[in-house]
């Protein structure tokens, strides 16, 4: 498999809303020893990074690289619109704990002019020695970049890539076309199939927590040609990913890894806790999608 398939990583919480550090640790390990990914993606919207404190997101990035180690690949969204805490945080994953890649949401909610997302980016890596993978999430950003926004930002030799978390397909091959050598990352799962087929480099996600052998397989399929395979593969992820959206997304991957065996905890407050019938349906998924 040449493209990469990275988990978005959630995080543990306890009933409190405190940090679950055991449950996060089992949560790393579910993903390298049972879903054999290539790379998680810790800090991002998965992660229930924007509702935290400083200190949680620290102590999340470290014991995140103490339980991977070197087993994955591990990228670091360090984006917030608070840009020193920003640039402390890339200090921190990339000088105390040795994160090689970085990457940063969109800044949000003010409306910023493209000039000043540019010089969001460049502060942010301009002092650390780590690349940076754009986090372009248009949906729950409002922040939609054009291709000669993207040109613009990767004029930075430090600026890798984007994860790329967008249905406009358009964009996408603009962006594959104009930029062979700048990594993208797919973000939208359901539709993992049609951004293989624009060349994506592999993808970033929520799902791939608890699906990744389907995602893996529906690669392969690909990679080999197979595109039935890869299509039926599709169909059967996409009748999983619309039970868990209908569900409530974080809180039922959470029900589907505790199925698991795996401690993945409540998640943060504004969001609400599974009520007994969302329990029951995440074992219905479970049973019926990921037994
Ligand atoms: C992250 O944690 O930042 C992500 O990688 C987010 C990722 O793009 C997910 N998007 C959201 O959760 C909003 C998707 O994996 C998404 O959950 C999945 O495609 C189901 O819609």
């Amino acid at each position: 498999m040449t493209k990469k398939l990275y988990s978005a990583l959630l995080t543990s919480f306890n009933a409190d809303g405190s940090l679950n550090e055991k449950g996060t640790r089992e949560i790393v390990r579910h993903n390298i020893d049972v879903n054999h990914i290539d790379g998680l993606y810790v800090g991002g919207s998965t992660g229930e990074n924007f509702m935290l404190q400083t200190a949680t997101k620290k102590r999340i990035f470290e014991i995140v690289k103490d339980e991977a180690g070197d087993d994955c690949d591990l990228i670091a969204q360090v984006g917030s619109i608070d840009l020193q805490e920003s640039k402390e945080l890339a200090n921190y994953v990339v000088n105390d704990l040795g994160y090689k890649t970085i990457s940063a949401v969109t800044p949000f909610y003010y409306n910023f002019s493209f000039p000043e997302i540019k010089y969001y980016y460049d502060e942010i890596v301009k002092d650390v020695d780590a690349n940076l993978i754009v986090y372009s999430i248009p949906a729950l950003t409002g922040v939609s970049l054009s291709l000669d926004n993207f040109a613009k930002l990767f004029e930075n030799p430090k600026i890798i890539g984007v994860k790329y978390t967008n249905a406009d397909f358009f964009l996408l091959e603009r962006l594959r076309n104009r930029f062979p050598d700048k990594k993208i990352l797919f973000g939208t799962d359901e539709m993992l199939l049609p951004a293989l087929s624009l060349g994506v480099d592999g993808a970033i996600g929520s799902t791939y927590n608890v699906n990744a052998a389907r995602a893996q397989s529906e690669i392969k399929a690909f990679e080999a040609g197979d595109m039935k395979k890869a299509l039926d593969i599709q169909h059967q992820t996409n009748d999983l990913i619309s039970a868990i959206l209908n569900n409530g997304l974080y809180q039922t991957i959470k029900l589907l890894l505790q199925d698991m065996g795996v401690a993945a905890g409540y998640t943060k407050e504004p969001m609400h806790k599974p009520t007994p019938e969302m329990e029951s349906v995440a074992h219905d998924i479970y049973n019926k999608y990921l037994k």
